[in-house]
């Protein structure tokens, strides 16, 4: 398969823009693990169009990867090449495939995930000012609590092709679990009685407030990135806040594309799924496309509100398709204003051909005051 990949890519020319030599490249130290991959911090000395040395993250797949892991990461390379540069999504600046370690250069975005930040953003809530009104109405948030509310870490899940039975059983791995119809890894209910009594309490005192202009711009930096990717007809399929990075000047950038396709696609192999993420038809008929990765948009819409919780904790992964064809969605979160939760429904709607493009997401979420794209 490399050596067919090899001679592809250099019969499109691309393998000469892109290809970097090993000897280019110091890997640092380990940023994260992925589902699919780990990530470190690099030096790369004279980049395409970055001569000296370039600050980069490099990604590379986790050691003995089987022959599947190979192909997929190599055809993400290679779609990478062609997606061109948008300030919202991570820039591609060249690989490593003509012998393995094969690596993955990309621009370096220092302050990690937004999942992350709005955590912290969570529990920072009592030293913070609420600003404006735009994106949520002046909500208490958390202010002595120490704890912060339990959440479920499970994100992925294995999903086969044409399974459809999503009871899980924890593989001990957090952020993945995989089916096999017994039992589920998620708490009790008991349990999400007491969880919710916390965030209750986390809830009750109100002395410092929340700058949610700044989640407004974070909804809106990422429906623009994402309407460039729909542009091009690239299709996410993990869009979530744990994928999406930030800049030091706050600028969100999507990330992980480890999943991505041209186009509609239709899953056809065993793979870690994020569940949560995703739309009733990617669920229960695998089929990915631009209207799935805005039903995700409407989640990570949730997650900002939420400030990091996650989606549906009092729901197994089995309950999950019953409950959302009786037409239940994600509630409101309590910041969030009607508004805002009207245009998550729109992307919750259960027909794809219904919902919004991330052009008009973006369009509706953008400030009247912009006089320019
Ligand atoms: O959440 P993080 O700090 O940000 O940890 C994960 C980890 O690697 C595994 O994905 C980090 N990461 C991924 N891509 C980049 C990048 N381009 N720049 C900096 N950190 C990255 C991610």
């Amino acid at each position: 398969y490399v050596d067919k990949y090899v001679e592809k890519s250099h019969v499109l020319g691309l393998a000469d823009i892109f290809e970097v030599p090993h000897s280019a490249i110091q890997i640092g130290r380990l940023l994260g693990e992925g589902a699919f991959g780990r990530v470190h911090e690099a030096t790369a000395i004279n980049l395409r169009r970055m001569r000296g040395t370039t600050i980069v993250a490099v990604k590379q797949l986790k050691p003995n990867p089987k022959a599947d892991e190979v192909a997929e990461f190599l055809s993400e390379i290679e779609m990478l090449k062609g997606v061109g540069t948008h300030h919202n999504v991570v820039c591609f600046l060249g690989c490593c495939t003509i012998k393995p370690p094969y690596l993955m250069i990309m621009e370096y975005v220092g302050q990690g995930n937004l999942q992350t930040y709005l955590r912290s953003l969570r529990k920072e809530a009592g030293k913070l000012k609420l600003r404006n009104a735009n994106y949520t109405s002046c909500r208490p948030i958390s202010a002595n609590s120490t704890s912060s509310p339990k959440v479920s870490s499970v994100n992925y899940i294995e999903l086969k092709a044409s399974n459809q039975t999503l009871d899980v059983q924890s593989t001990g791995d957090s952020n993945s679990i995989s089916t096999n119809g017994c039992g589920s890894s998620q708490p009790s209910r008991r349990e999400f009685a007491e969880t919710t009594y916390s965030i209750v309490e986390e809830e009750v005192s109100f002395e410092h407030v929340l700058d949610n202009k700044e989640l407004h711009n974070f909804a809106l930096q990422i429906a623009n990135g994402m309407r460039f990717l729909e542009e091009q007809e690239i299709t996410h399929r993990d869009l979530a806040a744990r994928n999406v990075l930030i800049d030091s000047d706050k600028t969100l950038k999507i990330s992980d594309f480890g999943l991505s396709r041209h186009g509609i696609y239709t899953n056809t192999k065993t793979r870690k799924l994020p569940l949560r993420w995703l739309s009733i038809e990617a669920i229960r008929d695998n089929v990915y496309s631009s209207k799935s990765d805005v039903w995700a948009y409407g989640v990570v819409l949730w997650e900002i509100g939420t400030l990091g919780a996650s989606p549906y904790p009092t729901i197994s992964n089995g309950e999950l398709i019953p409950f959302l064809l009786a037409g239940n969605r994600l509630e409101r979160p309590e910041i969030c204003t009607p508004q805002v939760y009207t245009i998550m429904l729109q992307c919750w709607l259960e027909d794809p051909e219904e919902r919004p493009t991330f052009d008009a997401l973006y369009k509706v979420l953008r400030p009247k005051t912009a006089y320019v794209d």
